[in-house]
């Protein structure tokens, strides 16, 4: 899997203006968001788990956002031989490229479908597992009930629905506990007061973050009467909603 290591903001006035997933932000990725989000190597591992328990023989499973792969990988190796098919979605054709590059790095029975796509006007069907990992908080908030109703429809029963994201916090101190928490761990992993800060102004506008609370609402609103927390790091978190 790609592995360069992400300068992208560590030079004065680098990539001003909005982050958006271009060539750049694919060629570090791999680096980027293992650096950056806590948790984030065990939560690709235990995606590969949950679809070892609830991947079913002959259904679709789909990986939402796919960016690199990483996610569709792990499932992939633990479902060998049950003629499933994985759907890996995303709409930044330098992330999809890479991706694509990175699973054919290894030999598999499992048919996987690269799409171009917007994952909004994705449709699903027949699916045992769909895969939102770090996703959602980028589409329009005014989206993301009808995304999340659309997946409920197409998953089989006993399907699952794993939900990744940044979370927000309602009361004040903790929101300022946890982030200095994930500051300190991005720090750790070696950004700079200047990478940290040039990165945080380029994705406010663009990563817009939910409540628990919101995440469960919109869960049950979409019909998912089965959803909670498996994962929580800081303000990072990871959810599974069964049908
Ligand atoms: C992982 N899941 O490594 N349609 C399709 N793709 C989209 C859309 C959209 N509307 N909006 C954003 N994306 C991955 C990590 S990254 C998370 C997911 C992060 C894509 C976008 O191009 C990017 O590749 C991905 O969603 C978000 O398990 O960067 O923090």
């Amino acid at each position: 899997m790609t592995n360069q290591q992400d300068t992208l903001f560590a030079e004065p006035g680098e990539h001003q203006g909005n982050f958006q997933f271009d060539s750049r932000v694919a060629g570090v990725f791999g680096d980027m968001i293992r650096r950056s989000v806590p948790g984030y190597t065990q939560i690709i591992n235990t995606i590969g788990e949950i679809a070892d328990r609830c991947v079913t023989p002959g259904s679709n499973v789909y990986d939402l956002g796919c960016s690199l792969g990483a996610a569709t990988l792990a499932i992939r190796r633990k479902i060998e031989g049950r003629n499933a098919h994985i759907f890996a979605i995303d709409n930044s054709e330098p992330m999809l490229m890479r991706a694509e590059e990175n699973l054919s790095a290894y030999v598999s029975d499992t048919k996987v479908f690269f799409q171009l796509a917007d994952i909004r006007n994705q449709t699903f069907e027949n699916a045992s597992l769909v895969v939102l990992n770090f996703t959602l908080q980028f589409l329009p908030p005014n989206d993301r009930d009808t995304l999340l109703a659309r997946i409920y429809q197409g998953l089989n029963p006993g399907g699952i629905l794993v939900l990744s994201e940044k979370l927000k916090f309602e009361g004040g101190d903790i929101q300022a506990l946890l982030d200095s928490l994930h500051l300190d761990f991005k720090r750790a992993n070696g950004y700079s007061e200047l990478e940290i800060s040039q990165k945080r102004s380029a994705i406010e506008n663009v990563l817009i973050p939910d409540t628990l609370e919101q995440h469960k609402t919109r869960l049950n609103q979409a019909g998912f009467i089965q959803a909670d927390l498996w994962f929580q790091c800081f303000n990072f978190a990871s959810m599974v909603a069964i049908k």
